[in-house]
């Protein structure tokens, strides 16, 4: 008996393979910039195609361990990761996927540009990491908000380090079981030591990455005021001075059995005395300096979000080459061609909602004003547009693969379990929402984001004739709702309609990226981004049915 065995899917070089992202770099960096970077690509390229595939594999069949006790009943809080994980761990600093941005070398390369080269760098390797990716994001977050401080005591340069035998990550320990979001009711306090220190105390209930050195808390100091602005960020140290024993007062009281992310090893964490160091000043509100970390981690969930869209792309078009349905290739299936289509415009919108994040973020730290107004309201939007957009496509993934892809060991229903953890952690799709309407609401709030719509709509007349309409159409009623918005974002009207709002905000404005793009690609001949500006905004502002132009310009859109 034959015995028929279906090819599974196979993945090509993400680097050299991927146009968009190519075409992104060189219009960002330059094509010299470009060129400077490109060793760095191509090398975690081709350990993503190997190795990192390999750990990647066996961090995802060997989830962590937490051991609370020896077995004489001391408390050693012991987690144990696989071999893949520490692969990804060494892959990670050897890559600088942290550290770049801080690097001098690569400041003075690419400036404000690092942040592009690290966002490609994560694009890259995100998909391939066991979602080390994670550890990654809360790292940077850290190094940004050491950075900011000024407080380091040696840390900083321990996360930024790429020496693997030196390099550490961070925890972020916001989240109470009272309140996840809601983090004005967090019950954790710090105390004076008496000895110039402070002390920790209170339960943490999501602490993702709990095998980290150290972890940012949230905690209210001795005499604070109510609210979630009094909390201060603490630093922690994780383990004892020996670099193995649990802190003197932490204990781990279970891992999490979660949906997805199933290497992270992710703790519920109970402080009892925990030493731990103020990252401000404990008598000032310090909400508002946390969050620069949170809006860095919110950035690498964007680029998460992007890098398994285009991963999951790349899988299913695989798939549909090497598998035969009704006498043909199931690339050739005009319906499945459309289906593929749609999610390549997916694909793309999203990874150019995510680079645009970074690059913004590169220009705001570099002390670019403009930038940072234009990131208050872009960093929540990429968050919630790309989270959203991943489940939706890594659903639509899975059924590309039809009950293979519903099957553990295809490794294909990870893409689902992994992209629902996108519009959760670090803040759900409606408190990114409500974060909108504040960031409207503060000063001329939408107005670098209206800017940015109005030119492109103005470009778009010349580039995308009938289609440039659909974007000023947009333009023009985002600039009424969000004055409306901003004028009262308390309004229950206003509230209800926040998710509304800020996913047509966000389309919109990946609608404006793609268009900046396809102009600078026109110039030189490139008539693609303009393909995928044009789909992009008929499919997602016009809300049309675009079946037939996926099926007809698939191959132009994902070649
Ligand atoms: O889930 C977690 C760990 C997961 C692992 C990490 C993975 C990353 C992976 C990525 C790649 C794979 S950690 C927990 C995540 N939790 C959150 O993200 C919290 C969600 N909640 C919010 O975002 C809320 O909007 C709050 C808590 C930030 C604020 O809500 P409140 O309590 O209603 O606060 P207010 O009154 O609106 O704002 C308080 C202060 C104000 O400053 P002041 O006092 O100066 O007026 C605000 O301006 O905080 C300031 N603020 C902000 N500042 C609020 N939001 C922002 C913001 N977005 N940017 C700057």
């Amino acid at each position: 008996m034959t015995r028929f065995v279906q090819t599974g899917p196979s993945l090509r070089d993400p680097y050299t393979t991927d146009p968009q992202l190519r075409g992104w770099l060189d219009r960002l960096l330059g094509e010299d910039g470009h060129a400077a970077a490109k060793h760095r690509l191509a090398e975690l390229s081709a350990e993503v195609l190997g190795p990192l595939r390999a750990a990647h594999h066996d961090a995802e069949t060997h989830p962590p361990v937490l051991t609370r006790f020896d077995g004489w009943g001391n408390r050693i809080e012991r987690v144990d990761t696989s071999p893949g994980w520490q692969a990804q761990r060494a892959a990670a600093a050897r890559h600088a996927v942290v550290a770049l941005p801080y690097l001098p070398d690569a400041r003075a390369a690419w400036g404000p540009g690092a942040r592009v080269v690290q966002h490609a760098l994560l694009h890259l390797w995100g998909p391939e990491s066991a979602t080390f990716s994670c550890p990654v994001a809360m790292a940077d977050g850290a190094a940004a908000l050491l950075t900011s401080t000024g407080t380091q005591g040696g840390w900083l340069a321990r996360l930024v380090a790429t020496d693997p035998a030196a390099a550490v990550t961070s925890g972020q320990w916001m989240t109470e079981s009272q309140g996840g979001s809601d983090i004005a009711r967090s019950t954790t306090t710090a105390h004076p030591d008496g000895a110039g220190g402070w002390t920790l105390t209170g339960d943490k209930w999501f602490c993702s990455a709990i095998d980290s050195a150290m972890a940012v808390a949230l905690a209210r100091p001795d005499g604070a005021g109510p609210g979630s602005r009094n909390l201060v960020p603490f630093l922690v140290p994780r383990y004892a001075a020996d670099g193995v024993s649990p802190a003197p007062g932490l204990q781990v009281l279970r891992l999490k059995d979660k949906l997805g992310t199933r290497a992270v090893p992710t703790g519920e964490v109970r402080l009892d005395g925990v030493p731990a160091h103020p990252l401000t000043d404990p008598a000032e509100p310090g909400l508002a300096a946390m969050m620069t970390l949170v809006v860095v981690t919110r950035l690498h969930n964007a680029a998460a979000a992007a890098g398994g869209m285009r991963r999951g792309l790349e899988y299913a078009l695989s798939y549909a080459a090497g598998r035969t349905v009704a006498g043909g290739r199931l690339d050739g299936n005009p319906l499945h061609r459309a289906t593929l289509g749609g999610l390549a415009v997916d694909a793309a919108g999203t990874f150019a909602l995510a680079a645009h994040a970074f690059a913004l973020l590169g220009r705001a730290e570099h002390g670019d004003g403009t930038a940072a107004a234009e990131l208050r309201l872009a960093a929540p939007l990429a968050k919630l547009t790309t989270g959203r957009l991943a489940v939706a496509s890594a659903s639509e993934y899975l059924e590309c693969f039809g009950g293979a892809g519903y099957v553990e060991d295809t490794g294909v229903p990870r893409l689902l379990r992994d992209a629902q953890v996108l519009p959760i952690w670090e803040g759900t799709t409606n408190v990114l929402s409500v974060d909108v309407l504040r960031a409207l609401a503060a000063g001329d709030g939408a107005a670098p984001l209206l800017h940015r719509l109005t030119a492109a709509a103005d470009a778009g007349t010349h580039r995308l004739p009938g289609v440039a309409e659909a974007l000023a159409a947009a333009t023009a009623r985002l600039a009424q709702d969000a004055a409306t918005a901003a004028a009262d974002p308390r309004d229950p009207r206003v509230v209800a309609g926040a998710r509304e709002l800020a996913l047509r905000l966000g389309h919109a404005l990946t609608a404006a990226l793609l268009v900046e793009h396809a102009a600078w690609a026109a110039d030189r001949g490139d008539e693609r981004p303009a393909l995928l500006a044009s789909l992009w905004i008929l499919r997602r502002l016009g809300r049309a049915d675009v079946s037939a132009d996926l099926h007809t310009h698939l191959d132009a859109l994902v070649s």
